[in-house]
């Protein structure tokens, strides 16, 4: 009895501030084997939808955590995340999850990336994903943490596991899009596991949650 209560007070609730569920597996997988309990959303109706106004990936994380840490009374982490094609002037960017239009889906994001990369070859394929994590507290404090993944965009989409432009994102390195790869060969060489270890090794040394997990 006093061990249960034990375990369940020594975690660190955090709600996860999207409504994404994607993200959201890919955020409660990494984390897995710690010290942190993951609420959703869901978990607090009435909660207002953020709008993503920001220029920045940081931006926006940034204001999707403060608003959610304000309305829920808890900590909240937010990801801001996408794809940014050089040769495209870093678009989609910011605008990865309405690159063909509010309300797009995935496929039409994607096809629309490869009609406007059409014709482009070489280093002008190049791209990175970055993912920007913010963290806020109920007393208003807040960090950041980023990750980039680089790599290039693939001619035509291969492989259906994942996520947004998961099928046409080839890391540096590798012959296979992330669309191709298991979740934990994706998880090791993302934009998002990157930032995420980040916020691990600050937690680990804020507030001592520890556990094991092979990616971080
Ligand atoms: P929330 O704002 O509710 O978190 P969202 O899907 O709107 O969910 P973003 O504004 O951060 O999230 O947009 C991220 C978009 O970038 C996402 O919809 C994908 O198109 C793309 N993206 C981000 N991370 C990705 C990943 O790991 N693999 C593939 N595409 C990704």
């Amino acid at each position: 009895m006093f061990f249960t209560l034990f375990i369940i007070l020594s975690f660190m609730e955090i709600v996860l501030a999207t409504r994404n569920n994607r993200k959201v597996r890919e955020i409660s997988r990494i984390f897995r084997g710690y010290d942190v309990r993951f609420l959703s959303l869901d978990a607090f109706p009435g909660c207002p939808d953020v709008e993503e106004d920001g220029k920045t990936f940081r931006q926006n994380a940034l204001k999707k955590a403060v608003s959610i840490a304000r309305f829920t009374g808890c900590t909240a982490i937010a990801d801001d995340s996408g794809l940014e094609v050089m040769a495209l002037g870093r678009a989609p960017g910011v605008f990865s999850a309405r690159y063909a239009g509010k309300g797009a889906d995935d496929r039409k994001n994607l096809m629309k990336l490869l009609r406007e990369m059409r014709g482009l070859e070489g280093e002008d394929r190049e791209a990175r994903f970055v993912c920007c994590i913010a963290i806020a507290f109920p007393d208003g404090s807040y960090k950041t943490f980023t990750g980039y993944a680089k790599g290039e965009i693939a001619k035509k989409p291969k492989g259906f596991n994942g996520f947004g432009y998961d099928p046409v994102f080839c890391p540096a390195g590798y012959d296979l899009t992330f669309a191709q790869m298991t979740a934990s060969e994706k998880d090791r060489l993302s934009h998002r596991g990157k930032a995420l270890k980040k916020l691990y090794i600050y937690l680990k040394n804020q507030f001592f949650i520890h556990g094991r997990n092979d990616l971080l």
